[in-house]
């Protein structure tokens, strides 16, 4: 009778849990915050959204603002989310580290909001102690975020690096005077050790406050236009790997995980399903929607991988489809690309995924802030 009453009690929480209003981990938030993680939440299972990192900014074999991108160019459609990152906005750049004017990508993203699309921001900023990149040579014997939790210099230069990225964030507003809603994914692929903030050169409970004091520090500085993402690469595939540097309920709206790397194994499908399953199981339990945040083949060098490979796993059953986005990698150049580009040998194969019921792109974007 007891372990009937404690199950009763367990489905009826998870059924309250799941059945609630998401609330924006920022109290303070724009509605508009909260809109997007309840229709987040609402449309799982509908479909799937399809993006890439600057889509517009730039394809293999043009640059600028076109209006156009590779995606369009293959499939006469944009995508349904674009992502975008500010590395080099500490150092006072005009353009981020891959050359792109800053005032474009706030021109963008204003633009795109407007027309309903979903904008999310990575950040691959330089190391406050060492100013050297996120990818920082030195970072073993450069301690970075211990320094920075020290609050000596290091903390006096990161302030100075949030400062910059509050101002652009603030200046995301519509001619209207509307605040732009953004998915903000800082200090991505934690799990790895490949930047200064990887799981080799800082402990869990240093990465977790180096998260947290950042979003209490833009808090601070009236920054309330985001819904922040956690998103560790490939790593955590069980609920209790992905919570060792999870920074808490109260910190992250969006469950997030980069991966490329299980979709070059032989046994791609399990692994890249059995953590959209963990992915979906914890956003059950934690009450918040889950995205693919990173993924893709550089060179898109299989011709069918959008279909044999990426949509194989999204569509493996009824928890992978509730996956609420899909994010490829930038499209640099003929070796550095994660879309096929005009006359790529994996052009069809990529329209063919574009024209799955289950992709949104732009054309079958749902309304994300009403
Ligand atoms: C990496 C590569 C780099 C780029 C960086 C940040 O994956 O694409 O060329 O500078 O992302 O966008």
């Amino acid at each position: 009778m007891k372990y009937i009453a404690i199950l009763f009690s367990c489905l009826l929480f998870s059924f309250f849990v799941s059945g609630q209003a998401q609330q924006p981990v920022d109290k303070e938030a724009i509605p508009s915050i909260g809109k997007l993680l309840n229709n987040l939440k609402k449309n799982q299972g509908k479909g799937i959204m399809f993006g890439q990192q600057d889509a517009l900014s730039y394809g293999v074999g043009w640059f600028g603002a076109t209006g156009n991108s590779d995606i369009k160019i293959v499939t006469g459609v944009q995508p349904a989310i674009y992502g975008w990152d500010l590395a080099h906005i500490e150092l006072d750049s005009a353009n981020n580290l891959d050359g792109v004017p800053f005032t474009t990508i706030r021109e963008y993203i204003i633009k795109t909001y407007k027309e309903g699309a979903l904008n999310t921001i990575s950040w691959h900023l330089r190391s406050p102690l060492t100013g050297r990149s996120a990818w920082d040579d030195n970072k073993t014997k450069n301690p970075t975020v211990k320094e920075i939790l020290r609050g000596g210099k290091a903390m006096a230069t990161y302030k100075i690096y949030m400062d910059k990225v509050a101002t652009f964030l603030l200046s995301l507003k519509t001619p209207e005077g509307e605040m732009v809603p953004i998915v903000f994914r800082p200090y991505h692929e934690n799990d790895g050790d490949w930047f200064w903030w990887g799981a080799k050169h800082c402990t869990a409970s240093e990465y977790k406050k180096l998260y947290q004091i950042t979003a209490d520090y833009l808090k601070s500085k009236n920054v309330h236009n985001l819904a922040y993402a956690y998103s560790p690469d490939r790593g955590p595939d069980t609920e209790k790997k992905y919570l060792e540097r999870y920074p808490g309920d109260n910190y992250v709206d969006i469950l997030g995980q980069d991966n490329y790397w299980n979709f070059t194994m032989a046994t791609f499908k399990e692994e890249v399903v059995k953590r959209l399953h963990m992915l979906a199981a914890f956003g059950e339990k934690h009450n918040k929607p889950f995205a693919l945040t990173e993924t893709g083949l550089e060179g898109v060098k299989e011709n069918n991988w959008f279909t044999g490979k990426l949509l194989a796993c999204l569509d493996a059953d009824d928890i992978t489809r509730k996956t609420s986005w899909v994010l490829v990698w930038r499209n640099f150049s003929t070796k550095h690309h994660y879309v096929p580009y005009k006359d790529h040998p994996a052009e069809q194969d990529f329209v063919k995924f574009k024209e799955n019921p289950l992709m949104f792109f732009e054309d079958k974007r749902p309304e994300l802030y009403k």
